[in-house]
């Protein structure tokens, strides 16, 4: 299918600079084009996600994908959406993101044959641009007036902007002419934040490369929830990609959670699925909702996709194990994973104990009375297995690998007994 109408029909297309040309050219050339991200973090997060899988889409159509790591522009600090001025990072900490991110894009991208993806870094050309260069060859081209009229600088200039953050889209401007002129890219690709910056790039490519210099800026919709609540964020705060930071098994409970009225959205910003797959989940979600077979679909590519098929299967068994209550078939490490929320209560010897004082000293029931009260009705589980013994004494053998005990009481109100 033509790369733009599938664009189009998963909503993903947001602003375009000059429509009809670029379709022109991407029904007849196979094009360079990039999308960059500053190294604020050492990894990415879910936010990242879709400009970067949208480059990927391009490049299943046979174009160039150009990653770039701002190991230059993360210095400086991008205002677009920030209502403050941001904290400069030292040097080391940008250095240190760079690595975690190009590692992260690595996985994202294929660098082999004819169209494989190049990464960059717009170190390698800023940082040792001086200050007279950049003063007579840059900005020269870029008129006050014209950046004064950019929303994310006029937006800042009740509260303040510095000199500093006030120049960083003639930097974001400075790669896309960079990479015009060494790379051939003609498009860069950004969330609807960055329509400024990409804008300024094609202002300085025209500057300096003469009307007839041809490249094109389109970018993606934010990622929007329909209960008005800011997507990729969780109370743990921001899902990221690093499975240390957000586990495979948290990120696959993210997408899990997806509420009906998103879902069929976000399978076609984010998953390769091809358009009846999506049609048919779409139908169920509206047939029988119950099911959640589009959110299963979704979180099961989207773990694939980022984490792989193992940590996916991992994922599922800790869900259906915590669904069911049947944590027994689950390792020591997959109960770190899966119960790392729930309250735990560290004993400080490895002795035997009766099960109704490591109830009152867990503080799982209030008293041992009530703790009695509770293992005899049934209230009490072990390692998913109910024990209404009174007089059961907890032993080695209740230790999942050596490790763990892990109780329930009630339904659902875990405590992990190390
Ligand atoms: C730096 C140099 C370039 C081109 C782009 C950049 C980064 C850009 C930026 N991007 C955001 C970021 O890094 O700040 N100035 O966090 C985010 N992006 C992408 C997308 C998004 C944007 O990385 O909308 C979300 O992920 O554009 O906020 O030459």
């Amino acid at each position: 299918m033509d790369l733009l109408k599938d664009l189009e029909w998963r909503g993903i297309i947001y602003q375009q600079t000059d429509e009809e040309n670029l379709k022109t050219i991407l029904d007849t050339e196979k094009i360079s084009l990039y999308c960059g991200i500053d190294p604020t973090a050492d990894s990415m997060h879910i936010g990242h996600l879709l400009p970067f899988l949208t480059l990927r889409r391009f490049q299943q159509h046979g174009h160039r994908p150009i990653v770039l790591v701002g190991g230059a522009t993360g210095l400086i600090g991008d205002p677009s959406g920030k209502s403050e001025e941001r904290k400069l990072q030292t040097l080391e900490a940008v250095e240190h993101n760079v690595r975690g991110i190009q590692k992260q894009l690595q996985s994202i991208f294929d660098f082999e044959g004819e169209n494989g993806a190049a990464m960059v870094n717009n170190y390698d050309w800023i940082g040792s641009i001086d200050m007279v260069t950049f003063l007579r060859d840059y900005g020269k081209h870029i008129g006050i007036n014209y950046m004064l009229a950019k929303d994310t600088i006029s937006s800042r200039l009740d509260t303040g902007i510095s000199f500093t953050e006030f120049t960083y889209t003639i930097l974001q401007a400075m790669d896309f002419n960079h990479l015009y002129q060494n790379f051939g890219c003609r498009v860069q690709i950004g969330g609807s934040d960055q329509w400024g910056n990409i804008t300024t790039g094609l202002e300085l490519i025209r500057k300096m490369n003469g009307e007839g210099a041809k490249a094109f800026g389109l970018t993606i919709p934010l990622v929007t929830k329909a209960d008005g609540t800011k997507f990729g964020k969780t109370e743990g705060g921001s899902v990221w990609l690093d499975g240390e930071k957000t586990t495979p098994y948290e990120f696959y409970q993210f997408w899990l959670n997806t509420a009906d009225a998103d879902v069929v959205k976000y399978l076609k910003f984010f998953t390769f699925l091809p358009h009846e797959e999506i049609e048919a989940l779409e139908r169920a979600v509206e047939s029988e909702p119950h099911l959640r077979q589009a959110q299963k679909t979704l979180a099961e590519e989207m773990t694939r996709l980022i984490h792989g098929e193992e940590a996916l299967q991992q994922a599922i068994k800790i869900s259906a194990a915590l669904f069911s209550g049947h944590v027994k078939d689950l390792s020591a490490d997959e109960i770190k994973v899966g119960f790392k929320d729930v309250p735990s209560f560290e004993r400080t010897s490895n002795d035997d104990v009766a099960l109704v004082e490591l109830l009152v000293e867990a503080k799982i029931s209030p008293s041992k009375r009530q703790a009695r009260e509770d293992i005899q009705n049934g209230a009490i589980s072990i390692n998913g297995e109910k024990n209404t013994d009174v007089e059961y004494i907890i032993t080695e053998n209740d230790r999942i690998e050596g490790q763990f005990t892990l109780i329930r009481r009630g339904k659902k109100k875990y405590t992990l007994i190390k």
